[in-house]
């Protein structure tokens, strides 16, 4: 999501939405008196009841009582996968396990999967910030919510079906995939607002169209995306071709899962970080060293680290999400800040030729060509005996594009891709409906460089 860069003020009509939590409209001042108690508490706690902090501050020769401002959490070492991975499977749990309510877990396609877990107060903690991030994207008690997120060790399905129950929605608990049948229930149970990954709506929405049914005749009103990088231009597209109101949602699992930050649909730029329960930084992604000096200021580039505030099951501490954003002023929450729309993972970085580039550029390119679709997929590959990477694009003409109109938008993302990233690349324009479609998370990258 791109967001502008001026505070654009909170009217107060957006702080009267009913319902909403007191740690929403607290000021700043107030937030931050909460923020350093919950903090003081969980690096303790953390360091009392977690081998692995103890250890880690016990070799930096820091320990919790440091911590007297705020500013101080700089001081303290990074968590990151890696750790997880390591103390897999309950090595970072702070509970005994009897205390433990619920587990999920990382897909763990790149190695040991990396394992949750949440006491019953962590869960009504969670439904109750993802409850936060659905008002505030538009939905209201009462109303149907069809969840398309996966269930199972994914945290999406669960997560977002406990925070429609508890704002008091009447779920419908879908799950992803099975699309004919995702688009029939929403034909006959007529919901107000669907949850779901950007690209699966994105799915939904173009095999309603190949059923023969306007997708923007829909019940749906709203519906809150997340779990994947997503742009403006794919917000416009989904609100045009569905007729619906789109906000985004963020999280990750070992933070907590959906609903970390939430957008408003007031306002519609980028999530508000729930900072009663999350402590967010800045850091130069490749300078990662501890020490206060190396946090980054508010509107700086560069990842997102997370500290948890109230965890119980899974207190975590300086996290590194790997994620690429700056943080910025809050507006319709005015307290708590927001994310900038995610450029990318460090690890989804693509370089080419020595240009630093990420799949969500591309998808802001192609989707202002008209003739594009937003389906497209990006091959790296190595050519024998060349040194240098070769990038494909691979994308889909729209379905009323012909082959030779579609050949010359391919020209013109060729060249709009060299002039606003800098690298050149081969673009392949291929017929609609012919590349892999979304279930959930969509893989955007095919590396198909040999050793790798
Ligand atoms: O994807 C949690 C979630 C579920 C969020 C449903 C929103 C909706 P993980 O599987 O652990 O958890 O993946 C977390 O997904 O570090 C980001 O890279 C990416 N991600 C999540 N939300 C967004 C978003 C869930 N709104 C990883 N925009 C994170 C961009 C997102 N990327």
């Amino acid at each position: 999501m791109t967001v502008p860069t001026t505070q654009a003020g909170t009217p107060a009509s957006i702080l009267d939405t009913p319902g909403l939590d007191p740690e929403e409209t607290m000021s700043r001042d107030e937030l931050e008196v909460l923020q350093l108690r919950r903090l003081q508490h969980t690096v303790a706690y953390a360091y009392d009841r977690v081998p692995l902090y103890r250890r880690k501050y016990d070799d930096a020769g820091i320990h919790p009582n440091d911590l007297r401002e705020l500013s101080d959490l700089g001081n303290f070492p990074f968590t990151t996968k890696e750790d997880l991975r390591a103390e897999y499977p309950f090595g970072m749990f702070a509970v005994p396990q009897n205390e433990v309510a619920r587990i999920h877990a990382s897909s763990g396609t790149t190695g040991r999967p990396t394992v949750v877990g949440y006491t019953q107060q962590d869960l009504a903690d969670w439904a109750k910030l993802v409850a936060r991030c659905f008002r505030a994207s538009g939905i209201r008690p009462g109303m149907k919510v069809h969840n398309a997120y996966g269930y199972g060790l994914f945290t999406g399905g669960l997560g977002a079906h406990a925070g429609a129950e508890a704002l008091g929605c009447t779920v419908i608990p879908m799950s992803g995939g099975q699309t004919e049948r995702q688009i029939q229930l929403i034909q006959d149970f007529q919901p107000d607002a669907i949850l779901a990954t950007p690209t699966y709506l994105l799915t939904i929405a173009d095999a309603m169209t190949h059923m023969g049914i306007d997708p923007t005749s829909t019940s749906l009103k709203y519906a809150v995306l997340g779990a994947e990088p997503w742009t403006q231009e794919m917000r416009h597209e989904l609100e045009v071709t569905m007729n619906i109101k789109a906000c985004d949602i963020y999280g990750l699992s070992e933070v907590m899962g959906p609903g970390v930050a939430g957008e408003s649909v007031e306002t519609q730029d980028g999530s508000h970080i729930w900072e009663d329960h999350f402590r967010p930084e800045i850091i130069d992604p490749f300078n990662p060293l501890a020490g206060k000096e190396n946090v980054l200021g508010d509107g700086e580039h560069g990842e997102l680290v997370f500290t948890s505030l109230t965890k119980e099951a899974l207190p975590i501490i300086r996290y590194r999400t790997k994620d690429l954003t700056r943080l910025l002023p809050g507006t319709a929450r005015p307290a708590h800040r927001r994310m900038g729309r995610i450029t990318g993972r460090s690890d989804d970085m693509i370089i080419l030729r020595g240009v630093n580039m990420f799949p969500s550029q591309i998808e802001e390119i192609a989707l202002r060509i008209p003739e594009l679709s937003p389906h497209f997929q990006l091959e790296l590959t190595r050519p024998e005996g060349q040194r240098m990477d070769q990038l494909t694009v691979r994308i889909e003409r729209r379905e009323s594009v012909t082959l030779e109109l579609g050949a010359t938008a391919g020209h013109s993302l060729r060249e709009q891709i060299k002039i606003h990233v800098g690298s050149s690349c081969t673009v392949d324009v291929v017929d609609p409906g012919t590349l892999a479609r979304s279930n959930g998370k969509l893989r955007r990258i095919y590396d198909l460089r040999s050793g790798s």
